[in-house]
Order: C-alpha cells, then sequence, then structure tokens
C-alpha cells in the first residue's frame, strides 16, 4: 500500500479517532455529538496547519468527505490535481474515485426523496429470492441469474457428504484455524474481527458442538468464516467436495488467483462453521465478484438487497473500495426491497455481485462457498482492480491478469472442458492448478533439502580434497625434507 495513500486516509482517519481509538470508527456514519465534535476539531487543526500545499489541501478533502461533505470535498481535489508528486497524485486520485462515488450516491438519495415526499410512505418491501430446483439447466441459471445479475436459490444439490458435524470433525480434524467474530462497533468488513487460532477439533468442541441442538450463541461468539479448503486442506475436505460447475464452469478469480500466487494458490473454496445464533453484519464481496454457498448442514437466513439500491443504505468507502455501512437490515430501510430466503442443507444460493447482504445462523451451520469471477462481472472487476492499483501493486496485477485472460479467450476455453459434478482437483485442475498448495510446498521443500544436501557434499568433498590434498602435499614435503 502506497505510503502517500496511508497520509491521506488512514492517517487523517486516526487523526480524527484518535490512536489509541478515542471514538470507533464506525460513529463517524452514525456521527453521534461526540464524532461530529472530533471531526470539527480536526478540520480546524487542519485548517489551521502552518505548511500549506496541495497534499495539505487533499488532507483536507479527505476529512470532509469523512464529514459528509462529499461536494466540497470533490471541489478540493479537482483544485489539487495534477499537484504533488507522483505517489501524491495517485493517492489523490484514488480519493476522487472514492469521493466521486459518495456524491453520486448521494445524488441518488437526493433524487428518490424528492420523489417520495410528494406522496405514498416510503415503506421497506421484503420480497423472497426465487428458489428452483438442481434440475434446471445451465442455460437458464445463466439467462435468467447470473448475466443481469440477480440472486436465485438452486434446491437439491449435493457436493459434499456429510450427515452430520462429527464427519465434519473427523475430516477436517487437527488444522490449525483463525476464528473471527461479528462485532457490531467494528468497521471491518462485515463487522468481522480476528478473534484467535485454535486447532479445528477444539474450535467444534467448545463454541459450536453445545449450540448443535437449537440452544442460540451470543450474534458475537466465535466462527470460522471464509477458511480456504484448497490451501489448507485440500487432502482431506478437498478430496471430498464437488464443485458446482453445472451453473458456474468458469471461474477467472481461480485461474488468476494461480497466475499471481502460484505457490499459496487460489483460496475457494472455503468453509464456513457458525453456532445457533451468530451471524455476520451487512458488507458487498470484495472486487466485485459473484458468491455461491453451499448449506450442508443446519439453517441461514439471507437478506440482500440489490447493487442499484445501495445507495439507500448509506455506505461509505474508509480505506478501499469495501463500502462501510452505518447500520445493518434489522434497522429498517425506507424504500428499499429486501430479497430474503431462508438455506437449507441442500441448497446452493447465488449471490450476484456488488449485492449488499447479510446473514444470520438459524441453527448451527456448516457451508461451504466460493467467490468468482466470469463474463458477466468480469469487466467489474477490472474496472474495480484498475481504481486501486494506483495505490496497491497487487491489484495492478489483477487487472492485468484478468485483461489478458480475456484476450486470449480464457472463459470460452474454460467453459469448453466442463463437466456437471465436477471434483474440486479436477475443477482446480482445468482452471490452471494442477497441484493443490501443500504439493507444491513439500515438492519446493524436497527441491530445496536435495539441493542444500548435494551443496553440503559438494563443500564437504571440497573439504576433504583440500585437507587430503594438503596433508599428502605435507607428508611429500615431509618426505622431501628427511630424505
Ligand atoms: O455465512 C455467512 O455468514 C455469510 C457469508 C458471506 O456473506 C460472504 O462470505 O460473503
Amino acid at each position: 500500500m502506497a505510503r502517500a495513500w496511508k497520509r491521506l486516509r488512514h492517517e487523517v482517519l486516526q487523526d480524527i479517532c484518535g490512536q489509541p481509538p478515542v471514538i470507533p470508527q464506525l460513529s463517524l456514519l452514525q456521527r453521534p455529538k461526540s464524532a461530529m465534535d472530533r471531526l470539527d476539531a480536526t478540520e480546524a487543526a487542519l485548517r489551521a496547519g502552518a505548511v500549506k500545499g496541495a497534499f495539505e489541501e487533499a488532507k483536507l478533502a479527505s476529512l470532509l468527505d469523512l464529514k459528509g461533505q462529499h461536494l466540497d470535498a470533490q471541489d478540493i481535489l479537482k483544485r489539487c490535481a495534477a499537484m504533488g508528486t507522483t505517489e501524491e497524485r495517485a493517492a489523490m486520485g484514488l480519493l476522487e474515485h472514492l469521493v466521486h462515488r459518495h456524491v453520486c450516491w448521494q445524488e441518488e438519495r437526493e433524487k428518490i426523496s424528492k420523489t417520495t415526499s410528494r406522496g405514498d410512505e416510503a415503506k421497506q418491501t421484503v420480497k423472497p429470492v426465487e428458489v428452483l430446483s438442481a434440475q434446471v439447466s445451465r442455460e437458464e441459471v445463466w439467462r435468467r441469474f447470473i448475466e443481469p445479475g440477480i440472486p436465485c436459490v438452486l434446491r437439491g444439490v449435493q457436493l459434499a457428504p456429510f450427515r452430520n458435524l462429527r464427519d465434519v470433525t473427523t475430516t477436517v480434524g487437527k488444522v490449525k484455524v483463525p476464528i473471527r467474530r461479528c462485532d457490531e462497533s467494528s468497521a471491518n468488513w462485515a463487522r468481522l474481527e480476528f478473534d484467535r487460532v485454535v486447532h479445528f477439533d477444539d474450535f467444534v468442541t467448545e463454541f459450536i458442538q453445545p449450540y448443535e441442538h437449537g440452544l442460540a450463541a451470543p450474534r458475537n461468539s466465535p466462527q470460522l468464516f471464509d477458511f480456504s479448503i484448497w490451501q489448507q486442506c485440500a487432502e482431506s475436505l478437498g478430496n471430498q467436495l464437488f464443485m458446482p460447475s453445472k451453473w458456474f464452469p468458469v471461474d477467472l478469480y481461480t485461474y488468476a488467483s494461480a497466475q499471481m500466487q502460484p505457490v499459496s494458490g487460489s483460496a475457494c473454496p472455503t468453509l464456513f462453521v457458525a453456532p445457533c445464533g451468530s451471524g455476520s453484519s451487512l458488507h458487498v464481496d470484495t472486487l466485485q465478484t459473484n458468491f455461491w454457498m453451499f448449506m450442508s448442514l443446519g439453517r441461514k437466513r439471507w437478506r440482500l438487497v440489490s447493487k442499484d439500491q445501495i445507495a439507500l443504505l448509506h455506505p461509505q468507502y474508509f480505506c478501499d473500495l469495501n463500502p462501510v455501512f452505518p447500520e445493518d437490515l434489522n434497522v429498517v430501510k425506507p424504500n428499499v426491497t429486501i430479497y430474503e430466503t431462508e438455506l437449507e442443507a441442500g441448497d446452493l444460493i447465488f449471490v450476484p455481485a456488488g449485492w449488499p447482504h447479510q446473514v444470520d445462523n438459524l441453527e448451527t451451520s456448516v457451508a461451504i462457498s466460493a467467490n468468482f469471477i466470469d463474463t458477466s462481472n468480469v469487466h467489474r472487476c477490472i474496472e474495480e482492480a484498475d481504481i486501486m492499483a494506483s495505490v496497491e501493486e497487487n491489484s495492478a496485477f489483477w487487472a492485468k491478469v484478468l485483461r489478458t485472460a480475456l484476450q486470449q479467450k480464457k472463459p470460452e476455453l474454460l467453459a469448453s472442458s466442463v463437466m456437471d459434478n465436477e471434483p474440486l482437483r479436477h475443477f482446480k485442475s482445468r482452471h490452471g492448478e494442477k497441484r493443490a498448495p501443500y504439493e507444491i510446498q513439500r515438492r519446493l521443500l524436497q527441491g530445496l533439502s536435495a539441493t542444500l544436501s548435494i551443496g553440503g557434499l559438494c563443500i564437504l568433498l571440497a573439504w576433504y580434497r583440500s585437507t587430503a590434498g594438503g596433508s599428502s602435499r605435507q607428508s611429500s614435503d615431509f618426505r622431501a625434507k628427511t630424505l
């Protein structure tokens, strides 16, 4: 992450909230008096600052944007354009993108509030997500849901063989897993905070089993969220899984990750194990990826909002393109249509790119999921990566790999060799990962230890020759002397 971006956004956030924080970052969106006071005080300090330059002005713009004065921020940034060092210009460029989106969202809200204040009372609507049988064809799912970006549930899917939690625990075993909690005061993605690393079986015994039969855990209970099966347990759990390639045959996310990180590999699919009562808060999946989740055990309530209504949820970007929301969907949102569904074992939900969503675990649940990129969202992923590329090398690489994949017609090539019930290894191999990450790492380690052993042997031999040669030379010298 470029240093200038840290100064422009991370440090401005720190200046406002304090370090260690005096007020939570989330309060900048909820704006109680304590937050407004700190915003005003930081603004006054920035305006009074002795050193004035384009970048200092941009820091003021960053603050005004966080204060909700997006148009003022935009005006300042327009004045500063093309000033400062290359790195500073890149950071100001990214800020301009974020502010521009904030301005558009504000305009949308104003437009909607004008039309509704004329007549009808602004109501929140709840609609069911359409449920289809797993017999439905790829063509129909593509035409009606994936391409237009509409969520759906496929019922009667079978990707994993688990009958109960014990099956899962025996399969995954002693692997170390990072666990997380949903903290309502967090400004992180989905309000999830890292809790600790534990062995999977201990995690199940301590945090899952007590809630296996209906008792609800507190909402902020530890859960396993988005744990990479392919990177961490490909040979145990991974060998038992199938991918839903019948409906999602192409994944440029896996393909690009394999190109970019050949040793650690791509992440998907990932595992979720969560106690009844826990959940994850409102969020949008990163990089405009599509998403599917298969319920293996238990029940989850999913609530989603169309990407076209995101402005009504008052999102705001802090340091990247993951929007933070002041409230979740438990607070009624006028004019918003919420799409709702309860997933049961054997259901698979498709979540289109850009749709904000939140989830409640109605029962203790085990689920498997993947984010993916195909032709329905690849251009938006590239656009997103291009924006972040100005301050993040990795994003520039993403954009480049995805563009090259399109030039090489990868989506068409990948779709031509697909099978309906596809074992995970077959899916990965088709997407450029012939071996699981642990196999590559093991081979690298074997190669390294072989090189080290050969190197060690060579050094030993050289030393032996020099000392043996030396001593024979010494002894011949000695002989010469004694003769
Ligand atoms: O199951 C959950 O808690 C939510 C999963 C999710 O929304 C995601 O990974 O984006």
